[in-house]
């Protein structure tokens, strides 16, 4: 289907390979509500029919509000053609499989428990570091029994690494990693979510702040603040980001950077955030090789699985 054209919303193409029956589904609260849609809860009764080979029986379901536009539900049939398309992956949010018959549509998607990547740091950080944020006044306050050590960081990236080598061998570029857009799943299973999402770079509004009033520039490279280019290897530049956040337990990156011209000029002159205090020097490099200005220099994804690994069973 080509999702660029004109189509029915009541009339999808039944694709018996993911088809489930809508009455498996009782649907329960909101996860949460993004600018495009809307992801609920819902419990399966037993095992889901259809394709997926899955045991799961709370799952969520991505759908878009009531007041979609066209270009909403354009925006999640292409989600879930692109979901269809890359296959499963331990450290991706796979997809279980739709209801698109006789109703509205849904796509149902893997349930993380744990919420997201960054939420969840700042809820785990050490006790003595709850602090009151920079950026949106909350205090972290949920000091949690559950300690996470850098090995146990290392770990959480090393898994995104993988699930991004994945996605980048599937020719999947993300556009969004941020640890925002990282969910926690059971057994910290970390999960890569919203690789599916079709983002307007052209529209003016993506480099705006989002709801949380945070600015997504300050995960771009260099390339994509000044060109709107993106590959595989400006990915890379954000995973650095993201691997900056989670050394940090989840700061907020270039606290005195206001807009994308301050942050290229920042970058432009070499200048490149510190070395967080509890993180090895080690760590630091590989942070500071996604951070090169010039993509070929970066490593790539199959590199830096290759590097955590090494830095992983030095510490154990
Ligand atoms: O950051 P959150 O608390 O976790 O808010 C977002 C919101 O829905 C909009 O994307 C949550 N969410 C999305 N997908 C899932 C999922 N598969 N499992 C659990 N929560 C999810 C996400």
């Amino acid at each position: 289907m080509d999702p660029t054209q004109p189509f029915n919303e009541y009339e999808f193409p039944l694709d018996s390979n993911w088809e489930i029956p809508r009455e498996q589904l009782d649907l329960g609260s909101t996860l949460g509500e993004g600018a495009f849609g809307r992801v609920v809860m819902a419990e399966a009764d037993g095992k889901l029919l259809g394709p997926s080979d899955t045991n799961e029986r709370i799952v969520a379901v991505k759908m878009v509000k009531e007041e979609h536009t066209d270009a909403d539900m354009a925006s999640l049939v292409r989600e879930m053609e692109v979901m269809k398309l890359i296959g499963k992956h331990k450290n991706i949010i796979n997809m279980l499989g739709c209801c698109t018959q006789n109703g509205p549509l849904w796509v149902i998607v893997e349930y993380a428990p744990h919420g997201n990547l960054k939420d969840f740091l700042r809820e785990h950080r050490p006790r003595g570091q709850q602090r009151r944020s920079e950026s949106d006044g909350y205090l972290d306050d949920k000091a949690s029994q559950q300690h996470f050590g850098e090995k146990e960081l290392t770990g959480f990236a090393y898994q995104i690494a993988r699930g991004m080598e994945y996605l980048a061998s599937r020719r999947c570029i993300h556009r969004d990693l941020a640890a925002r857009n990282i969910l926690v799943g059971d057994g910290y299973v970390m999960k890569i979510a919203d690789f599916g999402l079709a983002r307007d770079i052209q529209d003016t509004e993506y480099y705006r702040k989002n709801t949380n009033g945070r600015l997504p520039i300050k995960w771009m490279a260099p390339e994509s603040l000044q060109e709107k280019f993106y590959d595989s290897q400006s990915d890379v530049w954000s995973y650095g980001v993201l691997l900056w956040e989670i050394m940090t337990y989840g700061d907020q990156p270039y606290p005195q950077i206001m807009s994308a011209e301050e942050l290229y000029s920042y970058l432009i002159t070499g200048q490149r955030m510190d070395k967080p205090n509890q993180c090895s020097i080690n760590i630091y490099i590989v942070m500071r090789q996604c951070w090169h200005f010039d993509a070929c220099a970066r490593p790539t994804f199959t590199e830096l699985v290759d590097n955590l690994e090494g830095i992983l069973k030095q510490a154990s």
